[in-house]
Order: C-alpha cells, then sequence, then structure tokens
C-alpha cells in the first residue's frame, strides 16, 4: 500500500474538512484552535511534505530554507499569500497554492456594509440601545450621518474583490472609481460603470469613500502612506478588508483623531491580532467601525476554501500542476 503523504493543518478546519482531509492524507491538524509558534512551523516543515497554513501562520525564508525542509507544497488555506515568503518557496522548488475566488463575495459583502455602515453610524446607533444609554427617542436632527447614494467611492486595486464591491456599489447609487496597476478590461469598465486613475494620489483627493481592496505586496506595503492619506479629504471615509499593512495605520489614525479623515471602517490591522488602543478610543467615539478580520468569515466559504486545499493537494499528487497556484511572478 502506498504510503500517504504527511499533511500539516495549522488550525482547525470545518468538520466536514478535516474528515475529508483524513480520508485522502495522513492528516496531522492542529485542534487547539490557536496559531502554531514559529519552533511548531518550522518543525513541521521539516517532517510533513504537505502544509496547509492560514493567515496567522509565517512561512518565512528561514523556514523553507531550513537544510532539511521536507515540504514540497505549501497549500495556503486562505487568497492573500504575505504569509507566505513565495520567492524563497519558489527556489527551493516548493509549490504554492492559495484559496481565490471562493472568498471573494463574502469579502465584496463585508467590504459593502462597512462603507454603508460607517457614513450611516450604524454601530455607534445601535450600540446607544445595547448599552442601554438614555434615548430621548426619535429626532430631526439627531445622529444624523452621510448619504450614500450619489458619492464617489474609489477602489485601490480592482481584483477580483474590488470588482465584486463595485458591482455592489453601483447598485446604491455611488460613482465608481478605481486605481489599478491596470485598466480592467473595457467590457468591464462598462459594466461597472469604472472610471481608471493611473494617479493613486489624485484619485484619493477627490474621494468620499475610500476601498481598499489590494493585496499586501512589498510592492503595496503602505501604499496608503502618510503623504497619500493626507490626500485625502476631510470628510473622506476610508475601508480596509484587505490587509492592514495597506495603509500606514499610525498616521491614518492621527489624521482621524485631527478631523483631518472622516472615519474608517477595518476589518485588518497593520499588526493583527493587536489593535491600537486609539483605534478603539475612536470606536468608542463613533469615528471608526472595528471588525476582527471577519471579511471571509461565512461557513460556505470557509468549507469552498477548504475544498480548494484539498483540490490542490491531490492534483499536486497526481503530478498535475495545481489549479491554484501563486508564482512569484504574479505577486
Ligand atoms: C482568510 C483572508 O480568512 O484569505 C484571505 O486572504 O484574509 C481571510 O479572509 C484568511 O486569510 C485565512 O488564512
Amino acid at each position: 500500500v502506498k504510503k500517504k503523504p504527511l499533511v500539516v493543518v495549522t488550525r482547525k478546519l470545518p468538520d466536514s474538512i478535516e474528515t475529508r482531509m483524513r480520508e485522502l492524507f495522513d492528516a496531522r491538524i492542529n485542534l487547539d484552535d490557536t496559531p502554531m509558534s514559529a519552533e511548531q512551523i518550522a518543525e513541521a516543515a521539516r517532517t510533513a511534505d504537505i502544509l496547509v497554513p492560514t493567515v496567522t501562520d509565517h512561512i518565512s525564508a528561514d523556514v523553507v530554507n531550513q537544510p532539511d525542509c521536507k515540504l514540497k507544497l505549501i497549500a495556503n488555506f486562505g487568497n492573500g499569500v504575505d504569509n507566505i515568503d513565495v520567492e524563497a518557496a519558489h527556489a527551493r522548488g516548493i509549490t504554492v497554492t492559495n484559496t481565490p475566488k471562493v472568498l471573494t463575495e463574502d469579502t465584496a459583502d463585508m467590504t459593502m456594509a462597512l462603507i454603508l455602515a460607517v457614513p450611516r453610524r450604524m454601530i455607534e446607533g445601535a450600540s446607544v440601545l445595547t448599552e442601554g444609554k438614555p434615548w430621548a427617542g426619535w429626532s430631526p436632527t439627531w445622529m444624523l450621518g452621510h448619504r450614500i447614494g450619489g458619492k464617489r467611492l474609489g477602489i485601490v486595486g480592482m481584483g477580483r474583490i474590488g470588482q465584486a464591491v463595485a458591482r455592489r456599489a453601483r447598485a446604491f447609487g455611488l460613482q465608481i472609481h478605481y486605481h489599478n496597476r491596470r485598466p480592467v478590461a473595457p467590457k468591464i469598465a462598462e459594466e461597472l460603470g469604472a472610471t481608471y486613475w493611473e494617479s493613486l494620489d489624485q484619485m484619493l483627493a477627490r474621494m468620499d469613500i475610500i476601498s481598499v481592496n489590494c493585496p499586501h505586496t512589498p510592492a503595496t506595503y503602505h501604499l496608503l502612506s502618510a503623504r497619500r492619506l493626507k490626500l485625502i479629504r476631510k470628510d473622506a471615509y476610508i475601508v480596509n478588508t484587505a490587509r492592514g499593512e495597506v495603509t500606514d495605520e499610525d498616521t491614518l489614525i492621527k489624521l482621524i483623531e485631527g478631523g483631518e479623515i472622516g472615519g474608517a471602517g477595518l476589518d485588518v490591522y497593520e499588526h493583527e491580532p493587536a489593535v491600537n488602543p486609539k483605534l478603539v478610543r475612536l470606536a468608542k467615539a463613533g469615528k471608526v467601525i472595528l471588525m476582527p478580520h471577519m471579511g471571509s468569515a461565512t461557513i460556505e466559504g470557509r468549507v469552498e476554501m477548504g475544498e480548494k486545499v484539498i483540490i490542490n493537494i491531490r492534483t499536486f499528487l497526481d503530478a498535475h500542476k495545481p489549479p491554484d497556484r501563486v508564482l512569484p511572478s504574479m505577486l
């Protein structure tokens, strides 16, 4: 009987995925639902043929460059691969895959929810009742937010998720603008009614709401730098469901505190899971809405992500190219 490949899974996954993995592979699943330590990850790379990490695991060059690293495939349970040194893995002949597409719509839903919730002060309003604060009843001038319809939405990164956000936002009457390395195909731009800005600076200066939807790569680290954040209008809002590292979080906080940016809806943080206490203060003051990285957190999505991981592993083991290979040139 052929020996089953050893697959180390760093976090607990949905039950149906775990069961299937145990049927197919010699799956060692970290059932303790906390991230594995750097030492445990390094050890897993020395013993496993295949590693299934998540956003909470850092697969550095040091991990893959260990002389006795045994890994042949890193099948990421996640779309973003900024937790993996893809170049170092590639140089060592290790294949890397991710789970694109299945979390596009869920992440776009969360993004749209924040685009609505921040200007309409939804969490601030709800907290009046849930925290038992006094409510004098309806008033013509109380708890007023800003209208969504007609405002300009600037999407930073018009990939699958950016486009899914644009589709939703259009239905809410927002004007769609975007910055991307390249313009999208004319057919898509037309369908989305989207205006391309080659200059991110110029777009930022003119938008009412900015949504960050690009991956975190060396090229997008602090893409919204201190200088660029200062271009944003005083009454504008920023929504980030991508990665905290894309914005200079300290500067963002200072600008919101100083009334230089209207507010923010954040699902991701620069030093996740640490959340800057200043952000918590701003949330209590109703200036920002903070979500604990829940963009793709649906039962359906997590099962589909697991199914993708399994397909990637099985195709790899069948000596074919897995469907969701990530190459350094794609980053
Ligand atoms: C995932 C994400 O839940 O897929 C991504 O890039 O940011 C999340 O929504 C997480 O990464 C899983 O590893």
